[in-house]
């Protein structure tokens, strides 16, 4: 989710871990050095996301620091479980459902040894975090935010062969550039829409994905239909939540609310205005806030679709309040 809300709420009510990037020392043999790989990319114009840090496997030498850049839209955190769990993102209660502060926050100090979890904290594009290798082992980390994005850091003595930042370099772009070649730009030719269920007359796509590369669009973006015509949005990704949200004129709703607590930090809670759906779907006038609620399926679950029926007239933007520059057209003629 490319929530700039939930981070900027974050840096102004939490202290989520913001550290500004170290100086590269110069790579004199053995002096211990700094190297910064990705966390998350994007297309040039961000509606690809790729949910992977690149490069994903990187070799340090003990006393090393990596530093990971937040490089995407999308946000994502950087947890080593070190043998324990990995904290689930959300916690649903029975207050709300409220983003775990075990990522959201940071965990473990700027050194690491394996001992113990060490997390980043949520980032946002342009933040990074940076760890400190003390100990020689293989060490893997992950996003909570991510199914399946992970990498591991192999640490070897001081006198054994390390990654260099060119090195990283030319893998982190050979990464990207296949990535969105050999991935992305099928998924996004390939897509077409959606053959309309009966009675309905257009179908849309909600997102397209496979596995890490995550296409954050609507297709088609622009639909035209008859009044008293029907359009159903089909989710199409693996594992990406999506809205359809009508705004009406209102402000985007804010993603996360923050809940003071008696004691410590507020809570992050998800704004229940985007997770339930709202307004009339089956008669839609044009006017007024109109929700999908979350489109994702339950595990095992059918795969939801979100029908909206057209009574008046118009030209109607709508978005996904989860994903920033994923937005469509309806098109409502006589
Ligand atoms: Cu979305």
């Amino acid at each position: 989710m490319g929530i700039q809300d939930l981070v900027r709420i974050g840096r102004i009510g939490l202290a989520v871990g913001v550290f500004a990037a170290p100086v590269v020392l110069p790579s004199a043999a053995s002096a211990a050095q700094t190297l910064t790989v990705s966390a998350g990319a994007e297309s040039p114009g961000g509606d690809v996301q790729l949910n992977e840090f690149a490069p994903n496997q990187i070799t340090l030498n003990v006393g090393d620091t990596l530093t990971w850049r937040l490089d995407s839209t999308e946000f994502h955190n950087i947890y080593f479980p070190s043998g324990g769990p990995a904290p689930e993102f959300v916690q649903p209660g029975p207050d709300g459902v409220f983003i775990n502060p075990a990522v959201a926050m940071p965990t473990g100090g700027e050194g690491f040894d394996g001992t113990a979890p060490a997390g980043s904290g949520l980032l946002n594009k342009g933040q990074s975090w940076s760890l400190t290798f003390t100990r020689e082992g293989q060490f893997p980390f992950l996003c909570d935010i991510h199914p399946g994005m992970g990498g591991v850091v192999n640490v070897v003595s001081a006198s054994q062969a390390a990654d260099t930042q060119t090195a990283i370099d030319l893998r982190r772009t050979a990464q990207i550039q296949t990535e969105l070649a050999t991935k992305a730009l099928p998924l996004i030719v390939s897509n077409v829409g959606e053959q309309p269920a009966e009675g309905v007359s257009a179908g849309i796509a909600a997102g397209v994905q496979a596995g890490a590369v995550d296409v954050q669009r609507f297709f088609p973006e622009r639909v035209s239909v008859k009044t008293g015509d029907a359009v159903t949005w089909i989710w199409k990704t693996e594992d990406t939540p999506h809205t359809v949200t009508f705004l009406g004129g209102q402000p985007a709703p804010e993603v996360a609310l923050p809940m003071p607590q008696t004691a410590g930090p507020p809570k992050l809670a998800l704004n229940p205005t985007i997770l339930a759906p709202a307004g009339n779907a089956s008669d839609w006038a044009g006017d007024g806030y109109l929700n999908s609620g979350f489109l994702q399926p339950a595990p095992g679950g059918q795969t939801p679709t979100y029908t909206v029926r057209f009574s008046t007239p118009g030209t109607y933007q709508y978005l996904c309040v989860l994903h920033e520059g994923m937005v469509g057209t309806i098109v409502v003629s006589n």
